[in-house]
C-alpha cells in the first residue's frame, strides 16, 4: 500500500538513457518508463525520480541542459512525459524530476546570449571573470579534471565551470537569474510534478574567487548564501505544496544539512550526503585501488543518523546512484551467485532499517553487478575519459587504469537495465548506446521475479515493512557495534519497542556479539531462518517488544 506521508516513502531511481528502449534507437525512453510502471507498483515504490529529460546535448548524460521547458527528443516528447504522469498518478506512484540549477550548458541559450558581450544582459547569468598572468583567475580545479575555468575569446575572460567545460556555473547572485528559475520550477510543479531533485544545491553559493592549495571547494561549497537562496527558492515555488524535495550534496555537513532540511527553516525536506561512499577513497583519491574501511563506513553512517534524528533533519538512504559503482560489486561480494544474492540482500536490510528516505537505483533491487568493462570504448562517461586521459598522461599503465576505472568509474552503475535473458537483456531491439553486462543471462528482472528468493522479494519486503511499521520512520537510532569489524548492527526504538539490525559484512560465521539483544521476532532474514551465529553475509532485522 503506498504512502502518501513522504516520510514513510521509498523512491526508485532511473537513468532514463539506461532503463528501456521502446524505439530502437539503443537508448532508454520515457515510454519505456510507463511500460515498467507495474513492475514499480510490483516492488511496492512510492515515487519514481527521472535523472534529467530536459533538452541537452548530453555531453553530461542530461546534466547539461540547454532548455529547461523542453523534453530531449531523444527520450520522447513532453506528451510522452504528461502521459507518463498520468499512468504514475493512475497507480498511486509520485514522479520526481532531477532539477539541475547550478549550471546549464553553454548550449542554452541564456549562455549563447551572455557570452557575446561584457554589457550583454545575460553576461551575469553565468561567472566570468578576468584570467591573471593569462593563467585562469583561480587555481580551483573542475571535479570532472583540470582547471574549474575556461577561457572564451570572443570577450577574452574565462567563464566558471565546476563540471564539464559545457556546463557554465549559474550566477546566483544576479536577481533576474533566480526569477527565472523559479519561474521555470512553478512551471514543472503546475505541470504535475510531485517531487523534485536538486542537483549538486549546495554549490549555488559561491564565496570569495580566491587561489587555495586544494581544489578550492571551501570556497563554493555550502557557500554564503546557500540557506538565503534555498528558502527563497522554497517560498517563491513549492513551499507550500505537497512537493517532497531532495538536495544532492557535495562535500557537505551534518551542521548544514540540519539546516538544509529543518522544517522550520522552510528549505528542503531532505538531502543526498556522500561521505559514506567515499571510504574506499584513500585521502580523498577517488582513482585508486582500496578496500573500503568498513569502521568508517559505519562511523559516517551512524554519525548522520544520529545527529539527524536528534536534530530533527531529514536523510535520504541509499546505497547507490548513476554516479557510483553497483553495491553488491563495491561493498558486497559478487564472485559467486551464493554471495551476490546474500550480500545484495544482506546490503538492503543493513540500510533500509535505517532513518530517512531509502531509494533504490534501477538494478540495484535485482543485484546488477559492475559490468567489468575490459576496454576503454566501452567507457561513456565524461568523468571516466577525463580520468582515463589523466592517469595515462601521469604514466599509468592501461591494464590499471582499466581495473581502476572498472571498480570506480560511473560508467559502472549506467550500463542498461537487466529486464531479461533475450537478446541485449530486452533492453533495446536495436545496438545499446553502452555495453551490457554479460552476467544479464542470469541477472535479470524476468528472473527475479520467477524466482522467490531472489534479491527482489527482500526489497519488497523492506518497503512493505517501511510503510506498515512507524518504528522505521519516527524511532530513534541506537549504535552498536561500531569498532567490530565485521559486523554493522544498530536498533531503532519506538513507543518501547525495539527493531534490531544487525547485518555481518564478511564472508565468514561470526559469534552472535554480547551485549545485543537479538531475542526479537525476525521480522526479515537473508537466510530464511535462524542458526546459532551469524553465517557469511547474515542480516536479520527482529521485532523486540
Ligand atoms: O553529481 C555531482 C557530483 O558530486 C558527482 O558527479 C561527483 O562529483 C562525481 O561523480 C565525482 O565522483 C551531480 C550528478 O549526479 C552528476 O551525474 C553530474 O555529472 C553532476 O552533478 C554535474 O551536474
Amino acid at each position: 500500500m503506498a504512502s502518501n506521508d513522504w516520510r514513510k516513502s521509498v523512491v526508485y531511481q532511473i537513468y532514463p538513457k539506461s532503463f528501456n528502449d521502446t524505439t530502437g534507437s539503443g537508448e532508454g525512453d520515457i515510454p519505456g518508463i510507463i511500460e515498467k510502471l507495474d513492475y514499480f507498483k510490483t516492488l511496492g515504490v512510492d515515487y519514481i525520480w527521472l535523472t534529467p529529460v530536459y533538452k541537452s546535448p548530453m555531453n553530461d548524460n542530461g546534466y547539461d541542459i540547454s532548455d529547461y521547458y523542453e523534453v530531449n527528443p531523444q527520450f520522447g516528447t513532453k506528451a510522452d512525459l504528461e502521459n507518463l504522469l498520468e499512468a504514475a498518478h493512475a497507480r498511486g506512484l509520485k514522479v520526481m524530476m532531477d532539477i539541475v540549477i547550478n549550471h546549464t550548458s553553454t548550449s542554452h541559450n541564456w549562455f549563447v546570449e551572455s557570452r557575446k558581450s561584457k554589457d550583454n544582459p545575460y553576461r551575469d547569468y553565468y561567472i566570468w571573470k578576468d584570467g591573471k598572468d593569462n593563467a585562469p583567475p583561480t587555481n580551483w580545479e573542475s571535479k570532472f579534471g583540470g582547471n574549474a575555468w575556461t577561457y572564451d575569446s570572443a570577450t577574452r575572460q574565462y567563464y566558471l565551470r565546476l563540471f564539464d567545460v559545457s556546463q557554465a556555473d549559474l550566477n546566483w547572485e544576479n536577481e533576474n537569474l533566480r526569477r527565472e528559475i523559479y519561474e521555470m520550477v512553478n512551471y514543472w510543479i503546475d505541470f504535475g510534478v510531485d517531487g523534485f531533485r536538486f542537483d549538486v544545491v549546495n554549490l549555488i553559493s559561491k564565496g570569495a574567487f580566491e587561489d587555495s592549495d586544494g581544489p578550492g571547494k571551501e570556497f563554493y561549497t555550502d557557500g554564503p548564501k546557500v540557506h538565503e537562496y534555498l528558502n527563497e527558492l522554497n517560498r517563491n515555488t513549492f513551499g507550500d505544496k505537497e512537493i517532497m524535495t531532495v538536495g544532492e550534496m557535495s562535500s557537505t555537513t551534518i551542521e548544514h544539512c540540519l539546516k538544509y532540511t529543518n522544517p522550520e527553516r522552510n528549505e528542503l525536506n531532505s538531502v543526498f550526503n556522500f561521505h559514506h561512499l567515499k571510504v574506499d577513497y584513500p585521502g580523498g583519491e577517488k582513482w585508486t585501488f582500496a578496500d573500503f574501511d568498513f569502521i568508517e563506513l559505519k562511523r559516517i553512517l551512524m554519525d548522520w543518523q544520529v545527529a539527524m534524528d536528534e536534530g530533527g533533519g531529514w536523510n535520504a538512504i541509499f546505497w547507490c546512484n548513476h554516479d557510483q559503482p553497483r553495491i553488491v560489486s563495491r561493498f558486497g561480494s559478487d564472485d559467486t551467485e551464493e554471495n551476490r544474492v546474500r550480500s545484495g540482500k544482506m546490503l538492503a536490510i543493513a540500510l533500509h532499517g535505517l532513518k530517512g528516505t531509502p531509494y533504490i537505483y534501477q538494478g540495484e533491487e535485482i543485484g546488477m553487478t559492475n559490468p567489468k568493462f575490459t576496454r576503454i570504448d566501452q567507457y561513456r562517461d565524461v568523468e571516466s575519459l577525463n580520468a582515463y586521459s589523466e592517469l595515462k598522461e601521469e604514466g599509468m599503465d592501461n591494464a590499471r587504469v582499466l581495473e581502476i576505472l572498472g571498480t570506480k568509474s560511473r560508467d559502472n552503475g549506467r550500463s542498461p537495465m537487466q529486464w531479461n535473458k533475450d537478446r541485449h537483456a530486452g533492453f533495446t531491439s536495436g545496438e545499446p548506446w553502452m555495453d551490457i553486462a554479460e552476467n544479464y543471462g542470469n541477472i535479470n528482472v524476468e528472473s527475479a521475479l520467477e524466482d522467490k528468493d531472489s534479491i527482489f522479494y527482500t526489497y519488497q519486503k523492506l518497503i512493505s515493512l517501511r510503510h506498515e511499521m512507524d518504528h522505521f520512520t519516527y524511532g530513534s537510532v541506537v549504535p552498536h557495534l561500531m569498532k567490530d569489524n565485521a559486523l554493522f548492527a544498530y536498533e531503532r526504538v519506538y513507543n518501547g519497542e525495539t527493531i534490531t539490525v544487525i547485518a555481518n559484512f564478511r564472508e565468514e560465521t561470526i559469534p552472535y556479539p554480547d551485549g545485543l539483544d537479538t531475542t526479537g521476532a525476525t521480522l526479515i532474514s537473508n537466510y530464511g531462518d535462524r542458526a546459532g551465529e551469524l553465517r557469511p553475509f547474515e542480516a536479520l532485522m527482529l521485532h523486540g517488544q
